[in-house]
């Protein structure tokens, strides 16, 4: 790490003093670049899902060999009234990525968040029972499995169940299923899903000591129960100053050692200021928008676009250090103008956190992190 490191440092970059901040297109192309390493894939939002001629298309056709629905496959959006399902989003991102030789990531199964509440609620709108709930999951699962089967690559299965501090979230699952949550998820996915579709355990703050103690511990209790998983993923919902990268490897390490695969799942580097407190990505925290939080509505200046290309293009040398434990490297997004982080932790601001700018151009931090890969 430390050498790839230092040659990184060493490097004259295209961009820097004085030149122009946005760079034309690569001869090579992300997939093709980590080809040898791990996939790499974007999450797609439902409008480039829907339209053929949507203009990131290009760029997602080029770059990816994986793709993750942003929302089509989430409980609320596919499933958002009892026994009324709203396939057409989904299935459009399957024949997509099928077209164009794509893995489809499926996410995701269970989550607090965008999970309609008659999930947790009996006919006569009471809580619902154990089993009820335990019911309710084995259907959601037998609609996927039997509409898409082995077409979807692997499922986030769990998504954000455990605190910082490694407790359980306690989420509307929680309530309802205790401890049994987690193991009772990964049982129904395991019967349901064809045995060679991935299962997976994904969260935010990955780095977190607490967080990554529980889910070593998750792995080794769902095994000792009989039960399946296959991997894990680390959102990596990063900044340029945080996590430390030595805590993230710390993670990679550990949940590779549990016997499992990393997958780094929703990467993005938010380049706006934000409080400590709002680190992660716990959608019940907000804060206000003033002209100090969004100073780049005029575009990323120079400066930044370095500074956010060599925060990428040491994750990448990190990646690569551990690449035979990576699977894949998804980022979470497409394009600046499409991310999440242009509504999160303050709504309306303008975000520069992927390799595309808004018109879709290339940005120096996709120079840099081909740069990781052909050794530069
Ligand atoms: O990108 C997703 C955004 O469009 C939704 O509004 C949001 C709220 O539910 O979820 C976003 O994706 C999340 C992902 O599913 C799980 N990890 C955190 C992501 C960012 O919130």
């Amino acid at each position: 790490m430390r050498s790839a490191m230092t040659r990184l440092a060493l490097l004259p970059f295209a961009f820097a003093a004085g030149a122009v901040a946005l760079a034309a297109a690569p001869a090579t192309t992300l997939k093709d670049a980590f080809a040898d390493h791990f996939t790499v894939g974007a999450a797609l939002n439902t409008q480039i899902i829907v339209q053929p001629e949507h203009p990131a298309r290009a760029l997602v056709k080029r770059h990816f060999n994986s793709v993750t629905a942003a929302n089509a496959m989430k409980w609320g959006p596919f499933n958002p009234e009892p026994g009324v399902h709203v396939f057409e989003h989904a299935d459009a991102l399957v024949a997509f990525a099928e077209a164009n030789g794509m893995q489809v990531i499926g996410h995701t199964l269970f989550w607090h968040q965008q999970t309609p509440s008659w999930v947790f609620q009996d006919e006569a709108g009471a809580p619902i029972s154990r089993e009820a709930l335990l019911k309710r999951m084995r259907e959601r699962v037998r609609v996927v499995a039997q509409r898409y089967g082995t077409r979807v690559h692997l499922w986030d299965v769990v998504n954000e169940a455990i605190e910082d501090d490694g407790s359980p979230r306690k989420s509307n699952w929680y309530r309802v299923l205790g401890d049994d949550f987690v193991p009772e998820a990964f049982r129904i996915a395991g019967e349901e899903l064809p045995t060679s579709v991935q299962l997976i355990y994904n969260d935010y703050s990955m780095f977190q000591p607490g967080r990554r103690a529980a889910v070593v511990k998750m792995i080794h209790d769902l095994r000792a129960r009989g039960l399946r998983i296959d991997g894990v993923g680390l959102q990596g919902h990063w900044g340029l100053d945080f996590p430390k990268l030595e805590d993230a490897e710390a993670s990679i390490v550990a949940f590779a050692e549990a016997g499992v695969r990393v997958h780094i799942t929703e990467l993005d580097v938010d380049v706006l200021p934000r409080s400590p407190d709002m680190f992660g990505a716990d959608l019940n925290k907000r804060a206000q928008l003033s002209p100090e939080n969004n100073p780049y509505t005029a575009g990323l200046p120079a400066e930044m676009q370095e500074k956010l290309a060599r925060r990428y293009a040491e994750i990448f040398a990190l990646f690569v250090k551990h690449a035979d434990k990576i699977d894949r490297v998804t980022f979470w997004g497409v394009t600046d103008g499409d991310s999440w982080l242009n509504g999160f932790p303050v709504r309306g601001r303008t975000n520069h956190p992927l390799l595309f700018a808004r018109a879709n151009q290339p940005k120096p931090a996709l120079d840099a992190v081909l740069g990781v890969a052909a050794g530069r």
